[in-house]
């Protein structure tokens, strides 16, 4: 309930027991004027990832999203989607849970070869070339949730169920939205921050990209959020917004 949650967060915060999304609900208050809100849910009917896809987002998950006005050109907003990543794996980590980042927006635990899925994150914006209006990045977490209650093909975890046993909401929710205060106030220390938690780099992958497929070693990303892959044809660096997740070869 939100009395449960009593967040002392650097944001003012709305809280619903229940609602579609918290990324529409943000954009309505974005339209409305709002200048920085988070929007927090126990549970979402009508939760969306990327390219409208599904997110399951079960009662016990932490659902959120921050709106918030950026003084930057449209074409720094990937650099949030990494900065969301970065607060969600600090604050699992501090939870217990050796969380890892991969590119561009995929929060996972490792056991063994197995990745399996813990965060979502998605970020929509408006505004012109030159400037922002608004930034909504949109954060799930399978928190205190059974994957058995997520889609299977997604090979889904929880803080949870890495932990064994439940993770405070509150708390977990307050230092995950301290970290991103920090870091969406000062984004030239997000990339390197990344880098610390990236289970992407020194690998082998293939990148779907809209001018075809990228194959070579993830070797390093560069502000606000390009992947750069070292090809048997010399350096790609392939921006984060236009491309399906990358696999392991
Ligand atoms: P994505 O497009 O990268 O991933 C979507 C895919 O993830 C789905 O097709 C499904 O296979 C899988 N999936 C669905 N639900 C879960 C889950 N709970 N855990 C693991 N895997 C799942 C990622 O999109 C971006 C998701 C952002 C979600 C947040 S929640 C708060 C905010 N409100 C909202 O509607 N979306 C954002």
């Amino acid at each position: 309930s939100a009395v449960e949650y009593g967040l002392d967060a650097p944001f003012a915060v709305e809280y619903h027991d229940s609602i579609p999304s918290t990324n529409a609900r943000a954009r309505d208050l974005a339209a409305e004027g709002a200048s920085e809100t988070v929007v927090l849910a126990d549970e979402q009917t009508g939760g969306r990832g990327r390219l409208d896809r599904e997110w399951h987002s079960p009662s016990g998950g932490v659902w959120l999203s921050v709106l918030f006005r950026p003084d930057v050109p449209m074409a720094h907003a990937p650099v949030f989607t990494l900065a969301a990543a970065v607060a969600v794996t600090r604050a699992a980590r501090e939870a217990g849970v050796d969380a890892g980042i991969k590119w561009p927006n995929d929060v996972l635990v490792r056991h063994g070869d197995a990745e399996r899925k813990l965060v979502g994150i998605l970020t929509e914006m408006e505004g012109e070339a030159d400037r922002v209006s608004w930034v909504v990045v949109g954060i799930g977490v399978n928190a205190n949730v059974d994957p058995a209650d997520l889609p299977d093909e997604a090979t889904p975890t929880s803080l949870s169920t890495e932990r064994g046993e439940p993770v405070d909401r509150r708390l977990f929710t307050q230092r995950l939205l301290e970290e991103f205060d920090a870091l969406r106030q000062d984004t030239g220390q997000v990339v390197e921050a990344w880098r610390e938690y990236a289970t992407t780099l020194g690998k082998q992958v293939r990148v779907e990209t809209p001018e075809g497929p990228v194959e070579g070693e993830a070797v390093d990303i560069q502000f606000p959020g390009a992947l750069v892959v070292e090809t048997e044809s010399g350096t790609e660096v392939v921006s984060a917004g236009d491309c399906e997740h990358l696999r392991p070869v």
